[in-house]
């Protein structure tokens, strides 16, 4: 079942400018960098809430380290802004993403792949979700 939004991904030009702007404007503190080859970007999970019931949010500041991502693609066409949505599941991603493909909606991975912080995640395909590009979202145990 997808039970939350785990993050909201916003594709920026130059990274930490844009932490620099949501951490002073906004306070959020909790800032986890790292770099994802596979998806060929440079991010950072800023931590919206910490309420301590597991519930936690993200934003997710993407910056292509590739021309050939598809995130430095998006960029080029469209600007900085919101580049995705992602949903967490309270299972496995695998039988997430198959259930949902079941319905029609084409999932572009065949396996799941590396997200941040240890996740699992799945992507779908943007013209098949109204226009908005979903990712899914599986935590590794113990994290939020
Ligand atoms: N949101 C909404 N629509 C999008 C989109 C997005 N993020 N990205 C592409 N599209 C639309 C395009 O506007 C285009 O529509 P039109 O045909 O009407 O112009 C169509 O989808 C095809 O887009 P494209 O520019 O030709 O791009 P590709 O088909 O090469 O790639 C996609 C699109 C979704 C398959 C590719 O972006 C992808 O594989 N995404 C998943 C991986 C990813 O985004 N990784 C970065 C985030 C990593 C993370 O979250 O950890
Ligand atoms: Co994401």
């Amino acid at each position: 079942m997808l039970t939350r939004i785990d993050h909201i991904g916003i594709a920026c030009h130059d990274l930490d400018a844009t932490v620099e702007f949501y951490t002073s404007t906004y306070g959020f503190t909790n800032a986890h960098f790292e770099v994802n080859e596979e998806q060929g970007v440079r991010e950072c999970m800023l931590k919206i809430n910490d309420t301590g019931d597991g519930a936690a949010s993200y934003l997710q500041l993407i910056e292509p380290i590739r021309e050939d991502s598809a995130v430095a693609k998006w960029l080029a066409k469209n600007g900085e802004g919101v580049h995705h949505i992602a949903f967490g599941t309270d299972g496995d991603v695998v039988e997430e993403a198959a259930g949902i493909a079941d319905k029609g909606v084409r999932v572009l991975y065949d396996a799941p792949r590396g997200g941040s912080m240890g996740s699992l995640i799945n992507f779908l395909h943007p013209k098949d979700c109204h226009g908005v590009l979903t990712e899914l979202v599986q935590k590794r145990r113990g994290t939020t």
